[in-house]
């Protein structure tokens, strides 16, 4: 089977280590990364969503923080704070800055963001091929009363804590998918939604022109996975983002916003947990399959259940 996931950083990650768990070793997979979160900052190139990803897959990530690299040192961010550069409340890890330096290097050597991913993430065997949604640099600012940010600040200084009035994914009108992404989506047999961030990991990617044309258009079922369970975020701040765009931090209202595929959305089926069986009939009452699963991801077997849950949806 080819089987497509979008997905943002560490739900994400979490899923797609579960998904590879669960297939077989004829199935691909391919997910569709997130660069909303993506900056320049002191001359380097991040992209949160891709590392997190990339080094979870490769067992390198540290799964405490829940982004950079275990057995992280910070001696050049030291460094970098000395001479007043950077951002003090983004630390980058000096493991990690070799990825950043790397990435840079081969962008400004020309190469297209998902080539240099590609080069990037060949160092391990992931399992998973990442591409980035878009070679363009499409960042995700913030819009608050006081003023406008980019989302790191809004997330890593602030912790999402200045109400957010909008999300403005800035230059998107103006971007295309990157090589591969719109083919991995009508070419699949399974299109998986990571339970990521909606409004800024999966938002993102559905904003790019001609993506919500291709899960219009492929065979495959677009199958979704709550990132919400009993009416909370599993972690991280979803629901500021979520209450920024008037919907509710509830499973089933996550599933409307992303709509029924059969009424002008994405969706096809939709994944609940046990404790919110009670909100499958709203799901299929907007037409959406709703399934009762366990979503919690607390070690790699549960992730690999819900993988399977979320391919026998799929094909079921
Ligand atoms: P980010 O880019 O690092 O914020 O990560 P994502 O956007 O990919 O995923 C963040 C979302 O993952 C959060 O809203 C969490 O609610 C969700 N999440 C994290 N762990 C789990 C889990 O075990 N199960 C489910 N269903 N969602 C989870
Ligand atoms: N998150 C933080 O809360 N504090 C940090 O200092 C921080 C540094 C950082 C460096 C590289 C990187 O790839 C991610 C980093 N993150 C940090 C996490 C990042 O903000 C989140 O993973 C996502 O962007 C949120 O979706
Ligand atoms: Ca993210």
């Amino acid at each position: 089977m080819k089987i497509t996931v979008l997905s943002g950083g560490v739900g994400g990650a979490r899923f797609l280590r579960g998904l590879r768990d669960a297939i077989s070793p004829t199935d691909e997979v391919t997910a569709v990364v997130n660069v909303g979160d993506d900056m320049w900052l002191t001359g380097l190139r991040i992209a949160p969503d891709l590392d997190s990803i990339m080094y979870t897959l490769a067992g390198e990530n540290d799964e405490r923080r829940g982004w950079g690299r275990v057995g992280e040192t910070e001696r050049v961010s030291g460094e970098l704070r000395a001479y007043g550069v950077g951002w003090p409340w983004f630390t980058l890890g000096d493991l990690d800055i070799g990825t950043h330096l790397t990435r840079s290097h081969l962008l400004r050597e020309g190469l297209p963001l998902s080539e240099v991913t590609a080069r990037i993430a060949s160092r391990w065997p992931l399992g998973v091929r990442l591409i980035p949604a878009t070679d363009d640099e499409v960042e995700t600012h913030v819009v608050t009363a006081e003023a406008t940010m980019h989302f790191q600040e809004w997330w890593t200084r602030h912790r999402a804590s200045i109400p957010a009035l909008s999300f403005d994914y800035r230059g998107v009108a103006e971007s295309t998918p990157a090589r591969g992404v719109l083919d991995a989506i009508t070419e699949a047999d399974a299109v998986l939604l990571a339970p990521s961030n909606p409004v800024v990991s999966i938002g993102p990617i559905l904003a790019i022109p001609g993506i919500r044309t291709a899960l219009a258009a492929t065979s495959a079922r677009v199958v979704g996975v709550s990132p919400i369970i009993s009416g909370a975020v599993v972690r991280g701040m979803a629901d500021a983002c979520l209450t920024a765009i008037g919907v509710s931090t509830t499973a089933d209202a996550v599933a409307l916003h992303y709509g029924a595929r059969s009424n002008g959305g994405v969706l096809d089926d939709w994944l609940v947990d046990n404790s919110d069986s009670q909100l499958t009939s709203a799901i299929e009452a907007a037409g959406i399959r709703a399934h009762v699963v366990p979503l919690w991801m607390r070690d790699p077997e549960s992730s690999a259940t819900l993988g399977r849950h979320a391919l026998a949806a799929a094909v079921g």
